[in-house]
């Protein structure tokens, strides 16, 4: 079992400016082992917005051949569900986006999927301080931060020059201007993308960031293998999941308290109950 890490002062410092953190070696080999072998039992031939359980295929990029990502991932199996409130990172969530000393304190995740980049995949440039959701939104005030959303991106592969990996651009979740080259850009890759950097991870590595930061992956030139990566969304405990799923009551029902907690901040209320 992993130690709990605790955000340090520096910690804050560099994610109050670039807008994410890199936390090495933040899951265990064994987890990074089971991860794997998880990934290795989707169903290939799954097509997209086909249901693998309460999973369901959807690729972003919207060509099979490139990539491979399933959606409430949470649902596939024990080692996701250890991700939930997972000690690495845990603490970092409650203090960004847990809306600490409110009366909504607590975490939510909104959105969790798995990401298997394959040649000529990528992630499209999104998000940015400039007309930013509230949703996505970086904020620290009066002693306190209130982060809309942070992201944690599992790296379950090595992440190098050519895999495909996370691009940001460091300080944007601040940006007052859209990027000049971000104009008409929605669904293209951010490869040559001014102000923008590759963020390079080893397996067990996890990247931790504020939505509001404009972000993306860059497009993968390596012929061979795979880039794995998972990722977790955690936001405000009031919030609702991103694209609707629901997490399954039998799921609910084997969690720990702590992690039910996490995806059922507010128990459903209704008449006899
Ligand atoms: O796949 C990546 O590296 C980037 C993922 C991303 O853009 C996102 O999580 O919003």
């Amino acid at each position: 079992m992993a130690t709990a890490r605790q955000p340090s002062d520096l910690d804050d410092y560099l994610f109050d400016l670039r807008g994410y953190l890199i936390l090495r070696d933040a899951l265990e080999p064994d987890l990074v082992r089971r991860l794997n072998e998880s990934f290795d039992r989707f169903p290939q031939d799954l097509d997209s917005w086909a249901w693998w359980g309460n999973t369901q295929r959807s690729d972003s990029e919207g060509d099979n051949a490139k990539g491979y990502e399933l959606q409430n991932v949470v649902e596939a199996g024990a080692p996701f569900e250890e991700l939930i409130d997972h000690p690495s990172w845990l603490d970092y969530m409650r203090r960004y986006a847990g809306e600490v000393d409110s009366y909504v304190e607590g975490l939510f995740i909104d959105e969790c999927f798995a990401s298997i980049r394959r040649s000529g995949g990528y992630f499209y440039l999104h998000s940015g301080g400039y007309h930013g959701a509230i949703r996505g939104q970086y904020r620290y005030a009066n002693g306190v931060f209130r982060c809309g959303q942070v992201n944690a991106l599992m790296a379950l592969t090595d992440i190098g020059p050519g895999d495909g990996g996370t691009m940001v651009i460091p300080g944007s979740h601040k940006s007052n201007f859209a990027h000049p080259q971000s104009i008409g850009r929605e669904a293209r890759p951010m490869d040559d993308v001014e102000g923008a950097i590759e963020v390079q991870l080893n397996a067990g590595d996890v990247l931790l960031f504020c939505d509001g930061i404009t972000h993306g992956g860059s497009s993968r030139t390596n012929p061979d293998g795979e880039r794995r990566v998972v990722i977790y969304r955690y936001g405000v405990s009031w919030a609702a999941t991103r694209h609707g799923y629901r997490y399954s009551p039998e799921l609910l029902g084997r969690l720990t308290p702590e992690r039910r907690r996490i995806l059922e901040p507010i128990p459903p209320r209704s008449p006899g109950h």
